[in-house]
């Protein structure tokens, strides 16, 4: 007999619906096909960056295209595929882009009832050298009476209804909550559909590595500077965590969900609030992780209890597996 699994695949767009029907009685299918805006988006990313690597690395970037206009970078790029993908699902108010200066306000015409934050090509260091990047986004509901403003997504990221992330990289796996657990779904590019790979993921309590850019050491704050003294010269028996960086959140997050540890971009003496927004980065990213049964803070507070005052605030992070998070606030204690 053949095996079912292999004939009867959980799509993302199924998982999330059932889930919304076993969930929310009243549920009316809208965030489900907000997502399915959102999967399309990541899809036509995904096929960009692929095409991209191949163009760079024969020589066309740069190079205007028969009609004589500049190639567009791909960061531009992604964000037009996700605006067009998300304006055109008719279920979003407002939308905020990390390329995006001003928050966009859909045509009345075609407004929803969401809002939706995202960066649409997250690790822009690493885009022309064929290293993971990925997107990130939030989702929040407008506010009872609301048809959407910017007061609809200036919120604490405790007030998202979704978030998720895809990534770019040797694989493309979507990892996303709507608030009951975390679930993966792996791009098969040959059905054009994300298929559940990493149901239910849970970040192990306590990791074995540590991701930050040590480069900034110098500008560390001194409960930081202790934080990873103690990490790399630990007392007996504990042993020092390995160090790993891409330098892309996504990947840099998505490892520490898979394998646990703790991912970091403190403040410093340099970027007084970190360098990673809050709306489209830190919130969703936290969100995940405490999902994930993980930790998100500022050091010195829950990072989904910050009130975001600008569109593109910015704010220090440390997340991953709870007991390693615990100990940098307890640093951060120690130093108030
Ligand atoms: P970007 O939005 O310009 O790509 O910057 C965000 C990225 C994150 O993906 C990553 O965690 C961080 O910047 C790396 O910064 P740095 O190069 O300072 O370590
Ligand atoms: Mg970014």
């Amino acid at each position: 007999m053949s095996d079912p699994s292999k004939t009867n695949l959980i799509t993302l767009t199924r998982h999330v619906f059932q889930d919304q029907v076993e969930h929310y009685k009243e549920a009316s299918g809208d965030l489900t096909l907000l997502l399915t805006a959102i999967q399309l988006g990541c899809k036509f990313v995904a096929s960009n960056v692929r095409k991209a690597s191949l163009i760079s690395m024969t020589g066309l970037a740069n190079s205007s295209n028969v009609q004589g206009e500049e190639q567009k970078k791909l960061d531009v790029i992604a964000n037009e595929i996700f605006v067009n993908a998300l304006r055109s699902s008719n279920k979003v108010a407002v939308m905020v882009s990390e390329e995006d200066e001003e928050a966009i306000f859909v045509e009345t015409q075609h407004r929803g009832k969401y809002c939706v934050v995202f960066d649409p090509l997250d690790g822009s260091s690493n885009i022309d050298c064929g290293v993971s990047i990925g997107t990130i986004f939030g989702i929040y509901k407008v506010k009872e009476g609301s048809t959407g403003q910017i007061s609809d997504v200036l919120r604490p990221g405790s007030e998202m209804v979704a978030a998720g992330y895809c990534t770019y990289g040797s694989c493309s796996t979507m990892v996303m909550t709507t608030g009951k657990g975390v679930n993966g779904y792996t791009l098969d590019t040959e059905i054009g559909e994300f298929i559940l790979t990493h149901p239910d993921i849970q970040i192990p309590s306590r990791g074995k590595f540590y991701a930050v850019n040590e480069g900034n050491s110098m500008y560390w704050d001194a409960a930081c500077t202790k934080y990873f003294h103690s990490v790399k010269f630990p007392q007996e028996p504990k042993k020092p965590y390995s160090a790993r960086y891409v330098g892309s959140m996504v990947a840099d997050v998505h490892r520490t969900m898979l394998y646990g540890g703790i991912f970091c971009y403190p403040a410093d003496s340099k970027s007084k609030n970190g360098k990673l927004r809050i709306l489209y980065e830190c919130f969703p990213m936290a969100f995940l992780v405490e999902q994930a049964g993980g930790r998100a803070t500022t050091g010195r507070k829950r990072m989904l209890d910050v009130q975001p005052e600008s569109i593109h605030s910015r704010s220090p992070i440390f997340l991953g597996s709870k007991e390693d998070v615990e100990e940098v606030e307890a640093f951060y204690r120690a130093e108030a």
